[in-house]
């Protein structure tokens, strides 16, 4: 998978993707994440990728020129499956939707900054809007990095089997168990005995009740569809 991220503000996006599952997921060639600075497409001699909006008001508005030339140089190179404009009035991410995307070859992201895209952008180009909740954010990017994070774990070869993206929380819409490792005792709290039985058997089955009991008690908004 290639996911290009146009942004104002690359330094806020080189962190996130290079340590860890995000870092490896690129050493091993399963993803290539390419940061665009749209200040570099920009035409103006101040290199201004913004500006007053019609009709007056606070904020400005990031420009449609830098980034229409930018998203045009990229839509020649390639077909894109979306062209996702990451905004707090995006429809709300959730596993679902990363599945989806996770299928594709080619991802753009355009993250949003100040008031927002000049709306032409949006009809032009977007194919998606996204958001990752009900709260602002100063811009897009720790969006997306969300969001890039949340797909790319999901593509094959990402993930060894412990670690399988199959056993996380909401991938089968409940939340996962508790989980323990050594020592047996800390302070006089034990690990429950089941998980020390060996029983496997017994411990899926001690899992999957936990699982269900932690998803009652705090999101049943995830066990009534
Ligand atoms: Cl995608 N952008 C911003 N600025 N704020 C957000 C968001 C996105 N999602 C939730 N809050």
């Amino acid at each position: 998978m290639r996911i290009d991220i146009l942004t104002i503000l690359p330094a806020l996006l080189q962190g996130p993707f290079s340590d860890s599952i995000m870092k490896r997921a690129q050493e091993k060639g399963l993803v290539e994440i390419n940061l665009h600075n749209i200040r570099d497409y920009s035409t103006s001699k101040h290199k201004n990728v913004d500006d007053y909006q019609y009709g007056g008001g606070a904020g400005m508005v990031m420009s449609i020129e830098p980034i229409a030339v930018l998203i045009e140089k990229l839509k020649a190179e390639r077909k894109y499956d979306e062209i996702i404009y990451m905004t707090p009035d995006g429809e709300i991410l959730d596993q679902r939707m990363s599945n989806n995307l996770s299928l594709g070859e080619n991802i753009m992201i355009l993250c949003g900054h100040y008031k927002g895209v000049d709306e032409r952008v949006r009809q032009q180009y977007i194919t998606k809007e996204i958001s990752i909740g009900s709260y602002v954010l100063s811009g897009g990017e720790l969006a997306a990095a969300v969001l890039v994070d949340s797909i790319v774990r999901l593509l094959p070869g990402v993930l060894n089997d412990e670690t399988s993206a199959l056993t996380d929380s909401f991938q089968d819409d409940l939340l996962s168990p508790p989980v323990y490792t050594r020592p047996p005792e800390f302070n006089g709290m034990k690990v429950p005995d089941i998980l020390l039985s060996g029983d496997f058997k017994k411990i899926d089955l001690w899992r999957e009740e936990k699982a269900l009991e932690r998803t009652k008690l705090r999101r049943p908004d995830l066990l009534n569809d």
